[in-house]
């Protein structure tokens, strides 16, 4: 950890809440302390109303490196009976990364430096994935003879495809920032000295639009993958039926006649 002591640091500026992982020293990997700062600090931002864009980002040269692999609880010792690593994804990644893509803002990762194994999985599983052009994504997981995990099964074919997906986990090579746009696999890259600037101005942005139907747009997407077209429709229509009767679409519309700018407040 840095000066400040905490696995995790946090900073208000207007509606945007960043919350950065702060353990440098180990490329801000994941142990139980900043398991549990990242999950409390998550749960006391979906209960504020007035964190209206969430980002999360990296302290120092890294964004984060997946498990800490000298935690004691998991590290595998040869000749000692095995540790069930099964009950730290249970317990800890899962509701980690399903607090994150079921965040009741935005969710903007800026991804500063090298983000591995979890910590790839976690930035991915961002609503945008900014990164510095210097970053770069590495699925670590075959490397030390895992399957990728925190979401990584799910959210890598649906993003890049299934042949660019297992060539990613298999092959477990570094993907450079840029390519990682190219592909598809992250929204933009930028240059470093220019990242946290975007990703606060994106969050400025994305703070002042209607939060509760850009949620509803990012739960959408994730429940049409099992959908049939018919079924989609459906979906969109229910979705438009709780989205119309609620402030922000009549504000949006009398915005738009007016000629001014919204004020939206749902949440
Ligand atoms: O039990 C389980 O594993 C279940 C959970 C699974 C979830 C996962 O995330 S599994 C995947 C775990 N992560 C990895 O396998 C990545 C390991 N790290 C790396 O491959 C490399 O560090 C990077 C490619 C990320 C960066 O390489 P590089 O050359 O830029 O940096 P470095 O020199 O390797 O690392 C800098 C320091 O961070 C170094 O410490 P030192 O030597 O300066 O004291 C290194 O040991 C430490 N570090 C990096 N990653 C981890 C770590 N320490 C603990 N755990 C790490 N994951």
């Amino acid at each position: 950890m840095d000066d400040d002591g905490r696995p995790v640091l946090c900073a208000r500026a207007g509606a945007v809440l960043t919350l950065t992982l702060n353990r440098p020293q180990a490329l801000n990997s994941f142990n139980g302390e900043l398991h549990e700062m990242l999950m409390s600090e998550l749960r006391a931002a979906a209960a504020d109303p007035a964190v209206r864009c969430l980002v999360i980002t990296g302290a120092g040269r890294g964004f984060c490196a997946g498990q800490d692999l000298s935690d004691p609880a998991i590290a595998p010792s040869l000749g000692e009976q095995p540790k069930d690593i099964g009950n730290l994804i249970e317990s800890r990644y899962k509701p980690l990364i399903l607090a994150v893509a079921g965040f009741p803002a935005p969710v903007i990762a800026a991804v500063n430096g090298v983000a591995a194994g979890a910590g790839a999985n976690l930035a991915l599983a961002c609503d945008i994935v900014l990164a510095a052009r210097s970053a770069s994504f590495l699925q670590a997981f075959a490397k030390i003879g895992l399957v990728p995990d925190a979401g990584g099964t799910w959210v890598l074919p649906r993003l890049v495809g299934r042949a660019r997906a297992l060539g990613l986990a298999l092959l477990a090579d570094k993907l450079a920032a840029e390519e990682a746009e190219r592909i598809g696999l992250i929204w933009r890259c930028v240059d470093d000295t220019a990242l946290a600037g975007q990703a606060q101005a994106m969050g400025e942005r994305l703070a002042a639009m209607p939060t509760a139907a850009l949620v509803e747009a990012r739960k959408a997407f994730a429940a049409s993958d099992g959908m049939t077209l018919a079924e989609a429709l459906t979906m969109e229509g229910l979705a438009q039926r709780r989205l119309g009767a609620a402030h922000d679409y009549r504000e949006g519309v009398a915005a738009f006649f007016d000629k001014r700018a919204p004020r939206f407040t749902d949440r």
